[in-house]
Formats: C-alpha cells, structure tokens, sequence
C-alpha cells in the first residue's frame, strides 16, 4: 500500500502528540569522561589516546546509580521524558551492546545495562524513555568520519573508511537501542556535520522501519530536507516568538557544562530556571535540561536541590505549561510570559510585576467570561473567586485594552499564574503595538527583509503608537560570551523611525548575562542607537539596515548559534 500526503502526515501528527504535550524532559550526560570531571569532550580536547581512554572503563563502576532515583527525580521536577546519552562522541557503549566490546556491562566492573534499568523505570514511571545517540562522531571506533571532529591522534583520516563504521556499528547500535529497550521515546541524534544526504536518509528509515513511533530531533542531519521531527535549537538558545515553524526544543545545561565537570560552579538558580521554562513554554518550545552524574552515579546535589525546586512550581502551576499552546501574541510581554488552553489563556506573572497591583495587556479581543488566581494546591471554588477585570476600547488606534486587578500577595515569589477564560479561542490584535510599560519591542524573525543597502540588509516592521513621548532606539543582539564586540560590530547601523533617521556604530551600552530568554554562553546586549520623538498616536514605520539583519534561510541547523544574533529593536519610553 503506498501512503498519500494526509496519511503521512496525519502519522507525524500522532507521534508528535506526547512530545508536544510534555513540555519538560531531562537530559542526562553520563559517561566514562565523569572519572576525569573534564567534560564530555576531554578526551578530544587532551588528545587522549583509544588504548589510554579504554583503561577508564576498568574504573568505571558507578555503584550509587539507581534507576529509580533518577526516574524519580525527573518526574518530581515535572518531567515527562528522559533522553540519556546511550554513546556520545567517545564511542562508549553505556548499554550492553553487541556490535562494540567497549561498552558498560562487558568492558566495566559494573556489568550492570543502566539503559536497561532505566528504560524498565520509565515504563513504571510513566515517562518516555528515549536516547542520545553520537551517529557521527566516534573518537573510539578508527573509521569514524566526522566533518571536523575526528580522532586523528590514534588513526589518521587518510585510513578512515566511513562505512565500516557506519554499516557495522552506528546503524547496528541504533537499531539495538529501538529493539531492546521496548518503546523508545526519540532518539536524540547530534552532531551531523559531513553526513551525506543518501545516509541521512537511510538514518531516518531506519529508525522508521524499527519503531515508526519513535520520533528524531532534527540533529540528524545538515540536510534540511532530512531534518527529522523536531527542530534542536542550539545548546541554550531559546528563540524568538515564532522564529520556527516546526515544533522546537531547546537543549539547556543547568551550569555551563554538559557532562560532568567538577570545577564548574556555574549553576543557574532555580528562579531562573523556572522562568526559562515559562518562556519556552509560552513561545510553544519543549526544554531539555542537563544534568552531568558523577562516576559513581550520582547527580550533583546542586542539580537535584534545582530540579526539585523546580518540581515544587510545576507541582502547582502545571496546569498553566504542560500540553498548552504558545502565547497567541508574537512579541514577549515584559511582565512574564502567556500560555493557551482551548479558551482559556494562562498569565504567568514574574514575582516583581506581581506587586505592582494590576497587570495591562493590550490587544487581546476576546471578552473575559472569568479570571482567576491559580492558588496552585488543590483549588477549589474559594480559591478560584473572580478578580476584578476591565476591558477598554481605544478608539483612536482601535484597540481593545485589558486591565486585571492583582490580589495583595502572590501565591508564589517566581511566578503567578492568572487564568483567563474566555469566549472562545484567544482572538488578538495581529499588529506591533505599544506595550503597557510604553515600550515597543519589534523582533527581527518577524521583520520583513529586503537584501541590499549600504549599511547592509534592512529589516521593516509597522508598529501601532496608542501613548506617543521621546524613545530610546535600542538594538538588541545576543552575542557569544567569548567573542568581543568590536570585533564584529565596527559598522554603522542605521535606524529609521517614523520618519527620523538615526546611525551609529552600535556599541555595549547594557550587557545582560541572565534573562528568561538568554544565558551563557550568550549576552544579551543593548545598544542605545539614538532617540526619537513621536507625537501623535497612529500607525508607523521603522526600518534597521545592519550587516546583522540576515535574510531568512529557512533551516538553520547549528548547535550554536552565529557569534552575534540580532534580536530585536525595542523602543524604549523614555518621557512622555
Ligand atoms: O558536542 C555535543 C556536546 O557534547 C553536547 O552533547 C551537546 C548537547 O546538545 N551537543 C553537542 C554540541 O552541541
């Protein structure tokens, strides 16, 4: 039987359907690199040879592992799957396999297949079990070819021939982790560079062929059009509203390493991370968050202690993040973040906004029929009493305003959640508009692009002015935290708002390390290109000509984004 467009397409859809519900996964960087506490790529990065490295596995018996408290963990945090790296670049086997001796249960003490117990734990749990899979980077096995990463030091790549690794391990192995661990969730491919179109497909059917169920990131291949079900974004990019058109994840360490690393003190609070996850949650992204267990098989106290504060909000608030929608608006609300149910619209307040009494959303057309506090215990009719809402139509600009009265204290210090249930599904204002603060915040995925220009391309976007006054002109950009500036950005930029142009070379005016959307290794920054003034409400233009304003590609497979990304232009209300 041969299967038309719809029914292919309808199949996706219902494979897609637990991944987009679930929201929240963890992953788990495990491997012999945790005896060095270097990192998953020290064995690249100090050259170590095969003979050498293999010796690590005579050490490897990580005897505190415990399936149950890791399942147990993820599902206290809020997790719904688990991608755990089954081999990453070192070529190590963390399951029993067949077609490689160097793995964990022949070549360890251990002789125990975590893979097993773990996936066995899952199915328990009720979480998907799914794994990370190195398909093209191998510094064990001699006929690995990679585009740029390859053990060298032990076989030179003149010798490498790429289908004996390909044929008789990397397809073998993936096809053992799809026939002998039960229902595999994903597998999470990395790292494609150099893999020819023929192989990304074969990959892709191959995987089909043994579990049709099973779903692929889009690391499975440069190509775009063997891009797999999902897009990865880059390790700890989250984008912007509506930047992907497919379903995207976004992989986040929860300090700056993967694998474990003992000397990186770097963790991100679980306030952070919390907020990280409303913003991904509310741009319709699933996050995948790290954690790097020891040699003994243990995870770090620091990420246990955040994985379980983090467990504690989505306990309570989960209504508000798991199997919703993204926000219906296509710009980031500075009070926090929206997420969808059918008719009811979820407003996740950050604590300090909470305080100031009320919350202003303009845009949304749509009549309140209730809204209500998410107490986030077991709520009932008391709890969910109606606060105070009024809706105004701004006849100059035609635009309907919302104003929602807050209750004195906050049911929680990160964020609160406001449920607004509505007449029907959300209906907003497709249009740029004022924020209630007084700023406008244009993202450059959503600019049209015209190629050309002296200053270089030009990105355009119409915003709607309600409360007119002076604004700072401030492009926004996030930038490698390893690359200087000025290295990259010594071109004037030019702005054209309303009418009144401004250029400058833009320099780091405000250098933001942490904000829901942006963490290391990126810096948020801000750079003040000038001022304006606009003095009636109405409709108007605004255009940025940058070398930085790329024209759009439509696939963007990278595991980090360019040294320097171009955001936004946000006009800041600096006097009425
Ligand atoms: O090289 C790997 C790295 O070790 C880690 O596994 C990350 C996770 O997304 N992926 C690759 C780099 O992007």
């Amino acid at each position: 039987m041969s299967l038309s467009g719809p029914v292919i397409e309808a199949q996706e859809a219902d494979r897609m359907q637990w991944w987009k519900a679930a929201k929240f996964g963890l992953f788990v960087h495990w491997g012999l690199y945790a005896l060095h506490g270097k990192g998953e790529w020290h064995m690249s990065g100090a050259k170590i040879p095969v003979k050498e490295y293999e010796k690590l596995a005579e050490r490897f018996n990580p005897v505190k592992f415990d399936a149950r408290e890791w399942v147990a963990l993820a599902k206290a945090a809020g997790m719904k799957y688990i991608v755990v790296t089954a081999k990453h670049h070192d070529g190590f086997a963390m399951y029993h396999s067949e077609h490689d001796p160097f793995n964990i249960v022949d070549a360890t003490p251990f002789r125990r297949d975590p893979m097993k117990e773990l996936a066995e734990e899952c199915q328990r749990e009720g979480l998907r079990m799914c794994f990370y899979y190195s398909h093209v980077i191998d510094w064990h096995h001699p006929h690995a070819i990679h585009e740029f990463y390859n053990n060298t030091w032990d076989y030179p790549l003149e010798e490498k021939a790429f289908y004996a690794y390909w044929n008789r391990k990397a397809k073998p192995q993936v096809k053992e982790l799809l026939t002998k661990y039960g229902p595999v969730g994903l597998i999470w491919f990395d790292t494609a560079g150099g893999l020819s179109k023929k192989d990304s497909q074969e990959i892709i059917n191959w995987v089909r062929e043994h579990q049709p169920a099973c779903l692929i990131n889009s690391r499975v291949s440069h190509w775009p059009q063997y891009a797999g079900d999902y897009s990865s974004k880059g390790d700890n990019e989250i984008p912007m509203h509506g930047e992907d058109s497919r379903p995207w994840e976004t992989p986040m360490t929860l300090n700056d390493s993967w694998g474990y690393q003992n000397k990186d003190q770097s963790w991100k609070s679980s306030e952070a991370l919390i907020r990280k996850l409303v913003d991904v949650a509310s741009k319709g992204g699933n996050l995948l968050l790290n954690v790097g267990p020891t040699a003994e098989g243990d995870i770090p106290d620091e990420s246990v202690e955040r994985l379980e504060a983090v467990g504690r909000w989505t306990s309570r608030f989960g209504e508000a993040i798991y199997d919703t929608t993204p926000s219906p608006f296509h710009y980031e609300q500075e009070w926090g973040a929206i997420t969808v149910r059918d008719t009811t619209m979820y407003l996740l307040i950050h604590g300090p906004y909470w305080s100031k009494g009320s919350i202003h959303l303009y845009g949304l057309n749509n009549a309140i029929r209730h809204a209500y506090v998410l107490q986030g215990d077991d709520a009932d009719d008391e709890a969910r009493k109606p606060l105070a809402v009024q809706q105004h139509y701004h006849e100059a600009v035609g635009l309907h305003q919302l104003h929602v009265t807050l209750p004195l204290s906050a049911p929680d210090d990160v964020v609160s959640v406001v449920a607004l249930e509505l007449d029907g599904k959300p209906h907003v204002d497709p249009r740029w508009l004022q924020l209630p603060t007084g700023n406008i915040r244009l993202d450059i995925a959503h600019a049209k692009v015209m190629s050309g220009g002296e200053a270089g391309n030009e990105a355009g976007w119409s915003f709607t002015m309600l409360e007119p006054g002076e604004f700072d002109v401030v492009m926004i950009a996030f930038k490698r935290f390893n690359q200087e500036w000025s290295d990259h950005c010594h071109q004037e930029v030019v702005a054209t708002v309303a009418g009144q142009q401004i250029s400058c070379i833009p320099a780091v005016d405000m250098l933001l390390e942490d904000t829901p959307t942006c963490q290391h290794p990126y810096e948020e920054v801000h750079s003040v290109l000038g001022r304006v003034q606009i003095r009636q409400p109405g409709e108007y233009d605004i255009r940025l000509q940058s070398a930085w304003v790329k024209e759009k590609t439509g696939f963007f497979e990278a595991w980090q984004a360019a040294p320097i990304r171009l955001r936004s232009l946000l006009l800041v209300k600096v006097a009425p």
